[in-house]
């Protein structure tokens, strides 16, 4: 009888799976194209080249994913959670080609497809999971964890529809839903096995077992599934993928099956919905919080999620012994929206594993850690205390038990002193009683940051003083930054390669070496190269405006922008009166100084923002009236760029000249897209707020154009601020109003502007428009003139990329990893 051996398994393992090299890239790209997709020839749609190639990269990321989840998982080394309601990634494709360094395969790859990276990767659509700075600053610190191969997750919510997309009507915005998944999202793998039940609802149970130790049973949920989708993260050429791990609300299966069980099977499917309703759309508030009860069931989804996540694999590793966690495991709370984590953390070691109040209070306080993003008391989250009792009565409970412990230590500090126990009460008591998020987040953390170093002290001295009394060792500062891979190599693919002849290409690993740069500044065949990339990324944008705007944008004018969230206290506003005032010097014929310029607005308000909404409407018939007006041809242009987002940001900072940064002092926490045009090259105008105080330190006064009052100044004006006086005593102003008030822009559509106009004239307007004009429109004419000296402007524009070392988020994660997370790289 023939010997019948057992069939040998040569797959084993997925180190025996089939190799993928650079070598076996172009053969990848066509197999996914013919084969996954399914296409049958070339040239359908630049759509499916792209999944094709997205697909290919995604190969790579996975083999290197496991490779460094591995590693984790070998060696028991300290991590950190970032926890995020937003992370505004944009697109993938050329920023995971760029840090794999496969952009000469990729290229050669699709020459065969008669195409080339560039073209293709417009197919992908922006992930805009994310509202602005905050969204972005969290896809900036994944990719700057991953470069610093630290072990880093990140946690969000998988979003069926991202930031809603912005077209403009008769000037006015319009937003449509944001349907970023319609076409696939190639990058992302679900693992439904590691699924996570997120309870809401129900009650609580007291019981005691025979020990006499009471035991909170918390009943009678219902509970929403949370399927996790991983979406890779690449470091920038060292090998490390790190994971960002979106969640999707999805219905239980019991759910369904009881329901349809009892014949109810309309009824199952409408309680389906219900439960996908939770990651269903981002909100799209950016520094203000609406309180509706969707979100609080999305931060706790979140966070409860993430969590639980952490703690399985914790359990699954090293068992249920908790007394070493916090040893390995830190939290860090982006802003207050997923402070809720604070006492879902206690809960699950309270209830789940049954550590006492103490153990699970030392855990919860040594690895939670928060960051502060702004100032405005209308973003400072307060959830109702009915609300809590209804969707998280166990959390509620909690969070009493927290705030007794808490306030008998206010005693102690401050005895007898009862103002101050209900100043510092996690509950603001009232008729309608509110849970204060922030002091929960600050209470239940070891460290609380600002993100730079004036809104770091403004916080110690204002908005948490009494906490900052109680323990000042919490506080610290750390400004942010933003990954010079996208927001240089990247989007400035001529200025990277322009700065890499001069000085290598180290920089883009260890930005601090752009110093270096300084050495050229004065040497004219690299200013005259420097100027060619600039012009160069002009003509790139206005193509760009022209397309999106139907405005003419000339570039050898100079290149004036604004772009970020529409708000009061950046003051587009501000900006907008100044354009009137040059297109009032056109009209009185002041023109022999001007300085030609297009000045470019883009940015989304808020839909329930009337104010932000009014704003973006002067802006577009501001911009009408001056593009129709021949006189003010050679020396104005004004566009409004619908659907500003991250993708347009790339197209737009390399060709900026002028950055406009001129919040009110003291309102905006620190920015990030100052940074982003000063890496480019930009020279900032802007008051001394956030973290334009950091950036004119760096790059010095004479390279950077200071106007207005400070932060300290603002508070005296507003005690006696009187508006009309200042209009009344500078003519520029006076004429500016005068043009506005007359319905110049407005002339068929009476009085649409008057809110606008008043909020200008009002003694209590905080933003302080009309204080901050003149000094504005000075330092505006200093601009000018200075731009008009070809060599002075270049100097200035590589002095800026060459002071803006500090602001590359991998410094800002160095300082996160040493003063607050304490990780060490992978390798
Ligand atoms: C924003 C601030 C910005 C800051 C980003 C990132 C919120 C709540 N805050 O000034 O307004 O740059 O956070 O820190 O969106």
């Amino acid at each position: 009888m023939a010997n019948k051996s057992a069939p040998v398994c040569v797959v084993k393992h997925w180190q025996d799976a089939p190799k993928i090299d650079e070598n076996t890239l172009s053969d990848d790209l066509t197999r996914h194209f013919y084969y996954t997709l399914g296409r049958d020839k070339v040239g359908e749609s630049r759509l499916y080249l792209y999944h094709a190639l997205a697909l290919t990269i995604r190969d790579r990321l996975v083999a290197r994913c496991r490779a460094t989840k591995e590693h984790i998982k070998s060696k028991k080394t300290r991590k950190a959670a970032y926890l995020s309601l937003e992370f505004l990634m944009g697109r993938a494709l050329s920023n995971a080609v760029l840090n794999l360094d496969l952009e000469e395969q990729v290229q050669a790859a699709l020459q065969e497809y008669c195409t080339e990276l560039e073209e293709v990767a417009q197919a992908e659509h922006d992930a805009g999971l994310g509202n602005g700075g905050l969204g972005r600053l969290a896809a900036c610190f994944l990719d700057s964890c991953a470069s610093l191969a630290l072990p880093v997750v990140g946690y969000g919510l998988r979003y069926e529809f991202g930031m809603f997309n912005q077209t403009c009507e008769q000037g006015h915005q319009v937003e449509q839903p944001d349907n970023w998944l319609r076409e696939g999202h190639p990058w992302e793998l679900a693992a439904p096995e590691q699924a996570r039940r997120v309870k809401f609802f129900g009650h609580v149970e007291v019981h005691t077992d025979k020990n006499g130790r009471q035991h909170r049973e918390w009943l009678d949920t219902q509970d929403i599934l949370a399927v996790p989708y991983d979406v890779p993260v690449p470091g920038y050429r060292n090998e490390v993928v790190n994971t960002l791990r979106l969640w999707k609300s999805e219905a239980t299966d019991e759910f369904d099956l009881s329901e349809f069980n009892a014949g109810s099977y309309s009824e199952a499917v409408a309680k389906k919905n219900l439960a996908e309703q939770i990651t269903m759309v981002l909100y799209p508030n950016d520094a203000s919080e609406n309180g509706k009860e969707l979100r609080l069931r999305q931060q706790y989804f979140l966070s409860s999620a993430s969590l639980q996540d952490v703690i399985a694999t914790w359990v699954e590793q090293y068992g249920d012994d908790f007394s070493d966690f916090a040893d390995y495991h830190v939290f860090q709370l982006n802003d207050t929206h997923p402070s809720i984590a604070v006492a879902e953390l206690m809960r699950i070691l309270l209830d789940d594993y049954e550590l006492e109040w103490d153990a699970a209070w030392k855990i919860t306080t040594s690895t939670m850690a928060y960051t502060n993003h702004t100032l405005l008391p209308e973003a400072l989250e307060r959830w109702s205390v009915s609300l809590f009792e209804r969707l998280l009565p166990r959390l509620l409970e909690i969070i009493y038990e927290i705030n007794a412990r808490f306030l008998s230590e206010v005693a102690l500090k401050w005895p007898g002193d009862i103002e101050k126990q209900r100043a510092l009460s996690l509950i603001e008591e009232s008729s309608h009683p509110q849970i204060r998020m922030a002091y929960l987040a600050i209470v239940g953390s070891y460290s609380v940051n600002g993100v730079a170093a004036l809104h770091t002290e403004l916080l110690k001295a204002g908005l948490f003083n009494d906490f900052y009394q109680l323990c000042p060792e919490k506080f610290n500062n750390k400004t942010n930054g933003v990954t010079p891979r996208r927001w240089l190599s990247h989007c400035n693919p001529e200025l990277a390669q322009l700065i890499s002849d001069k000085i290598g290409d180290g920089w883009q690993a260890d930005f601090s070496k752009i110093s270096e740069l300084r050495r050229f500044y004065d040497n004219h065949a690299f200013q005259k190269q420097w100027l060619t990339v600039k012009q160069n990324n002009k003509q790139r944008l206005a193509e760009l405006i022209a397309h999106e705007c139907q405005v003419e944008f000339d570039p050898t004018m100079m290149f004036d922008v604004q772009v970020k969230r529409i708000h009061e206290y950046k003051r587009q506003l501000l900006n907008v009166l100044h354009v009137i005032h040059l297109y009032d010097r056109i009209c009185r014929g002041d023109v022999a100084e001007l300085v030609p310029r297009c000045v470019l607005f883009g940015g989304k308000a808020a839909p329930g923002y009337y104010m932000a909404k009014k704003i973006i409407k002067l802006i577009n018939n501001v911009a009408n009236v001056i593009n129709n007006d021949p006189a003010a041809r050679p020396y104005l242009r004004v566009a409004f760029m619908p659907n500003y987002n991250v993708s347009k940001m790339e197209v737009i900072c390399p060709a900026t000249d002028l950055s406009e940064q001129i919040s009110t002092a003291g309102k905006e926490a620190s920015g990030t897209g100052n940074m982003k045009f000063m890496m480019n090259g930009a020279i900032t105008i802007g008051t001394l707020d956030g973290a334009n105080i950091e950036i004119r330190e760096c790059v010095g006064a004479d390279n950077f154009y200071l106007f207005g009052v400070t932060a300290e100044q603002a508070q005296q004006v507003r005690q006696n601020y009187q508006p009309l006086k200042i209009i009344e005593s500078n003519n520029d102003l006076k004429r500016v109003m005068a043009l506005l008030e007359s319905g110049h822009f407005n002339l068929f559509e009476p009085n649409i502007f008057d809110d606008v106009i008043n909020s200008i004239k009002s003694s209590t307007d905080p933003w302080l428009v009309a204080q901050d004009f003149p000094s504005y429109v000075e330092s505006q004419e200093h601009a000018a003139q200075a731009y008009k000296d070809k060599e002075h402007w270049l100097r200035m524009s590589i002095l800026n990329t060459a002071a803006s070392g500090k602001f590359s988020s991998d410094r800002t994660i160095q300082d996160y990893s040493d003063d607050i997370w304490r990780l060490s790289p992978m390798q």
